[in-house]
């Protein structure tokens, strides 16, 4: 694949704020130095984000935009794997609530590793308590029944060699367990995973219901734990 970077953010109902954020992240990456291009995959969104999503595309020669009508973060992010051009994946969450210099760390990461997980845990995180208490459980019980070491399964701040995850594509929940699932699937592989800091400052109210989201994702879990026992 072509040595370069690829920047995929999900985004539903993003109306307020996707100009000016895509252009903010098509600065930023403008002055990393490296080849570039910024995937935008919605799904489900009822709001003006198709327009402007097909809009930015038109303007700047490196983004690309979909629009699919079904709800499901996963779903988009397997589209965006099998449009990517780089041979580097990174995601962002369309608010921009991590620090934007996850990418270049997480770039410099990836020359030696096949994922980098963007670590609230490690790094300093600005989010309401509650949500806090709710993904650290979440991360304690994945690596209890996985065995695997991180801090941080959020679909943000993430980045894959896109080559170690390309042929899961199909296979990723189209929901947002799709994290676990790749880490899991690399380490099985025998892939190197790298974990650095990540600064995050989340106050804006999720786009997913919560409560749905947690019996989801635990089912989700569960369903891989059986799953690992065989492999
Ligand atoms: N394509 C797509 N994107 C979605 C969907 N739901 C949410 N997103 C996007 O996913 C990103 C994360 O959404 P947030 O609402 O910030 O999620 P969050 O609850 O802060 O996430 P965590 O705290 O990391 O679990 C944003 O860019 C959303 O626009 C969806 O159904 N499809
Ligand atoms: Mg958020």
């Amino acid at each position: 694949m072509t040595p370069g970077l690829t920047v995929f953010i999900p985004v539903y109902n993003e109306e307020p704020i996707l100009a000016q954020n895509a252009e903010r992240v098509l600065e930023h990456l403008a002055r990393l130095g490296v080849p570039h291009e910024v995937i935008l995959g919605s799904n489900g969104s009822t709001d003006r984000t198709p327009e402007i999503g097909a809009e930015l595309a038109r303007k700047h020669d490196n983004v690309q935009f979909f629009h699919v009508p079904e709800r499901g973060p996963g779903r988009a992010f397997a589209r965006a794997l099998k449009l990517a051009r780089y041979d580097k994946f990174v995601t962002l969450d369309a608010d921009l609530s991590f620090d934007m210099a996850f990418v270049p760390d997480a770039l410099a990461s990836l020359e030696q590793n096949d994922a980098v997980i963007g670590s609230k845990g490690l790094g300093t995180q600005k989010r309401p308590l509650f949500r806090i208490i709710a993904s650290d459980s979440f991360i304690w019980l994945t690596n209890l029944l996985l065995h695997m070491p991180y801090r941080d399964y959020a679909i943000g701040a993430k980045g894959y060699r896109t080559a170690a995850i390309l042929p899961h594509a199909d296979k990723v929940d189209v929901h947002t367990f799709y994290t676990q699932e790749m880490v899991y699937q690399i380490r099985r592989a025998g892939g190197r995973i790298a974990e650095i800091p990540v600064k995050c400052e989340d106050r804006r109210p999720s786009r997913f219901n919560l409560l749905h989201e947690g019996f989801y994702r635990y089912g989700k879990l569960f369903g891989l734990w059986f799953r690992s026992l065989r492999d």
